[in-house]
């Protein structure tokens, strides 16, 4: 077996973010709706937090956004004339499909696709699915450019890319996708997470308000093109108590990384037993014996469900942190390459200079969390705490928040072994010369505010065509 590290993947912020509360269900995006946004502010927090990753030693790529407006969209539903007048004339008549096709929601890259690492199928190959993000218009848009993206970026024949999910079975991604694993390079037990049926709608308690995104037929499908081994795969339904609360995706509620689950007490229907059913399958693990699961439950009367969507807790990223500084060696892509290891928690592994060091994790938080003295409680007790997690930062991503997107929607994990990795389109990577480059891009060629209203403003189709065409200098790659 090669070798395996987790690669974060954050989605660059597109030049057109901004409010229209298109997203019902998800309270961020209504309770925003139509505010100002920053789009240079947005996409400099966004790098500065897969920087910091980076700087933590973390192997970190960029996803690029998705060419906007989508004209083609606008045609279809009958607008023509110049690209201008398209836009001006579908403004006049249904502003929000301006919107729609502006929407830069493509930065939330959790929902891009879900990815299975190699080493949990059966056929030794890592496999995409592209999310077919269904259930809300703009996003919609999304899974056709996605997928010619991820072709480009992750090409090579170690890659599997599936076509999205048929529309009629909803399906957004690794927001409802969880791994756990002895380490990123061992088998993993898979969680998908969905919140009802389609074909069997009555079979399933459903949410009262709000719409569940998720289904069934969507995790079942994936899991079975995936061609996860016997055993590799279980299905959790979401509380629709919760996605009635705003929870509309399960990375709203929890996170794992390797041996670790952080979730919330009214994430899942019947909690107690599916949390036994992680406990049951994950002995079943080849390795798990060797390695004890934390599964870190944060009950109701500790952080409310509320609250937990407030301040985005359980939508911080949960990292293993390299044993040793970044890396020494270079890989094909001049991108430092840092050896992991394969650890049971709290074990010493071997440093550089051959001193033990120990597994250790950290929680990439929303400043939201810091600035909530319960979450912050909870934080700080996790970090003394008898498990992995051992620090904490925070980032300001308030832009993206705004808009219903924490840390862990702006990034897609992306677990590879070294072979694959190499296989990966170099001009994804943030190398410290790309990051000079993007922060120069964005300066350039970003608004400072967008309104609503300024979707109409011909200005805006210029400059974000232009700015497209030199971010493809910049990615090395045609992008779509
Ligand atoms: O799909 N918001 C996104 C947020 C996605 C968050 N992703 C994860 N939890 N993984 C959504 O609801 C809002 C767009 C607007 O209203 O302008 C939006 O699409």
């Amino acid at each position: 077996m090669h070798q395996a590290y987790e690669c974060n993947f954050d989605g660059l912020v597109g030049p057109t973010h901004h409010y229209a509360g298109l997203s019902f269900g998800n309270v961020a995006s209504t309770r925003n709706a139509k505010l100002a946004s920053h789009p240079k502010k947005a996409a400099l927090q966004g790098l500065a937090k897969a920087t910091k990753l980076r700087d933590l030693g973390l192997k970190q790529g960029l996803l690029p956004p998705l060419k906007r407006p989508r004209l083609d969209t606008l045609r279809t539903l009958g607008f023509t004339g110049s690209d201008t007048s398209v836009i001006e004339r579908a403004f006049k008549s249904v502003p929000q499909l301006v919107s729609a096709a502006y929407s830069a929601s493509a930065m939330w890259v959790a929902n891009s696709a879900t990815f299975s690492p190699s080493v949990d199928a059966e056929d030794s190959r890592a496999h995409f699915t592209v999310a077919n993000l269904a259930s809300k218009f703009h996003r919609s848009l999304e899974p056709k450019q996605t997928g010619t993206n991820f072709r480009r970026i992750f090409g090579g024949e170690n890659f599997i890319h599936h076509d999205p999910v048929l529309p009629q079975f909803g399906d957004e991604g690794a927001a409802n996708h969880m791994r756990l694993a002895p380490s990123h390079g061992a088998r993993g037990l898979e969680l998908f997470v969905y919140g009802g049926s389609v074909l069997q709608d009555s079979l399933f308690i459903k949410p009262k308000k709000f719409p569940s995104r998720q289904s069934i037929e969507a995790v079942h499908a994936i899991s079975t093109t995936h061609g996860l081994a016997p055993l590799g795969a279980l299905f959790l339904q979401q509380n629709p108590d919760a996605i009635d609360a705003g929870v509309f995706h399960n990375d709203v509620v929890a996170v794992a990384n390797e041996n670790v689950l952080l979730v919330h007490g009214a994430a899942y229907v019947d909690q107690a037993a599916t949390l036994e059913r992680i406990r049951q399958a994950w002995e079943l693990l080849p390795g798990a014996k060797d390695s004890e699961l934390f599964i870190l439950e944060i009950p109701e009367s500790e952080i409310t469900l509320e609250e937990a969507i407030r301040s985005y807790f359980f939508n911080s990223q949960l990292v293993t942190l390299p044993a040793t500084p970044v890396g020494e060696t270079a890989g094909a892509s001049g991108y430092p390459v840092t050896a992991t290891h394969s650890l049971r928690s709290g074990e010493a592994r071997p440093s550089m200079n051959g001193q033990p060091t120990h597994s250790r994790m950290a929680l990439i938080c929303p400043e939201e969390c810091r600035d909530s003295p319960t979450v912050k409680a909870v934080i700080d007790r996790l970090i003394a705490g008898k498990n992995p997690i051992s620090e904490v930062h925070y980032f300001d991503v308030r832009e993206s928040m705004q808009n219903g997107g924490g840390p862990a929607c702006l990034r897609l994990r992306v677990a590879l072994n070294s072979v694959e990795s190499s296989e990966v389109h170099p001009g994804v990577w943030l190398t410290p010369e790309r990051e000079t480059n993007l922060v120069a891009w964005i300066n350039k060629h970003y608004r400072d505010r967008l309104i609503f209203d300024d979707l109409r403003d011909a200005k805006l189709f210029i400059e974000v065509n232009s700015a497209m065409d030199e971010l493809e200098k910049i990615f090395s790659m045609p992008l779509a």
